[in-house]
């Protein structure tokens, strides 16, 4: 394994065992609304901690982008985008779908990535070049042709409902056009059943960097294809996202595109 996902491992496991102790007794924790709808527990900023002690210890330099605690010195050359639970929702009903995610940016080129599912004990790992890997198997993404066979995840709006009717006919349309679709819940854990082959495609509109950086990059890795919803690079900056095997990320873009209004688009990157 590459020396630095090593430590993106390290960092993963650590908060897992946070995040899994604190599982025992969710009813006990102090949760607050950050806004409407987007919940947070004191065991995401201890999850956050957590990694960010193995991080700024193993690399002082390094910028790091945290869902909750923002930015830090996101100009230098390395910069890690941490998502130290992704499905505090779930995580805070007891239903066992969330995730660590953990990535670098180098160069403004995603080059490590971690999705680790403390429930299950699935580690995704990628380094740029080498391949994804669950656990300690090779992962490809599914080799399946048609939309209409495949399963696609998806998540649903829940804080900014400004898309929610562009979304629900997006969602007509898939549910007409694919085999089935699914709302686990934990977007970063979504993206790695993309490149494990669970999922064949996922789309979600306005997620954030720390949702999506790892998973896109096991993707990449995993044969697979990220875009904004016209296939092009803005889907990081955007967080308006699809992935899927290349058949039917493109069979995806086309089933989309009716639905397209302009804020949905590409932007230059
Ligand atoms: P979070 O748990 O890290 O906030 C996709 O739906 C993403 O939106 C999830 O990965 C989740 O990340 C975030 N999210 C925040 N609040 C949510 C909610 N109430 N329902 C669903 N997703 C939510
Ligand atoms: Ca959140
Ligand atoms: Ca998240
Ligand atoms: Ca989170």
């Amino acid at each position: 394994m590459h020396p630095i996902l090593i430590n993106a491992v390290k960092a993963a496991r650590r908060a897992g065992g946070i995040i899994t102790r604190a599982s025992q007794d969710v009813g006990s924790l102090k949760v607050r609304s950050k806004t409407y709808n987007d919940f947070v527990s004191e065991v995401d900023h201890a999850a956050e901690a957590a990694i960010l002690d193995v991080l700024k210890d193993a690399y002082p330099t390094h910028g790091f982008i945290g869902e909750e605690t923002g930015n830090d010195n996101i100009d230098a050359e390395n910069v890690w985008i941490i998502d130290p639970l992704d499905g505090t929702t779930n995580f805070l009903h007891g239903f066992p779908q969330y995730s660590i995610s953990i990535a670098l940016m180098q160069q403004g080129q995603l080059t490590q990535a971690v999705v680790y599912d403390p429930n299950r004990n699935d580690l995704f790992t990628a380094t740029r070049g080498r391949g994804a890997f669950l656990n300690d198997k090779r992962i490809r993404v599914s080799n399946r042709a048609k939309l209409q066979e495949s399963i696609i995840g998806t998540g649903f709006p829940f804080r900014d409902f400004s898309h929610l009717d562009t979304y629900m006919g997006m969602f007509k349309d898939m549910v007409r056009k694919t085999s089935g679709l699914r709302r686990p819940g934990s977007a970063a854990l979504d993206l790695a059943y993309v490149a494990a082959g669970y999922f064949d495609g996922f789309w979600e509109i306005g997620l954030s960097k720390w949702d999506i950086a790892a998973g896109a990059l096991l993707i990449q890795e995993a044969g697979g294809i990220v875009g904004d919803f016209e296939g092009n690079e803005s889907w990081i900056e955007s967080g308006n996202i699809v992935a899927g095997n290349p058949k039917v990320f493109s069979q995806m873009l086309q089933t989309l595109a009716p639905h397209l209004t302009d804020s949905l688009r590409s932007k230059p990157v």
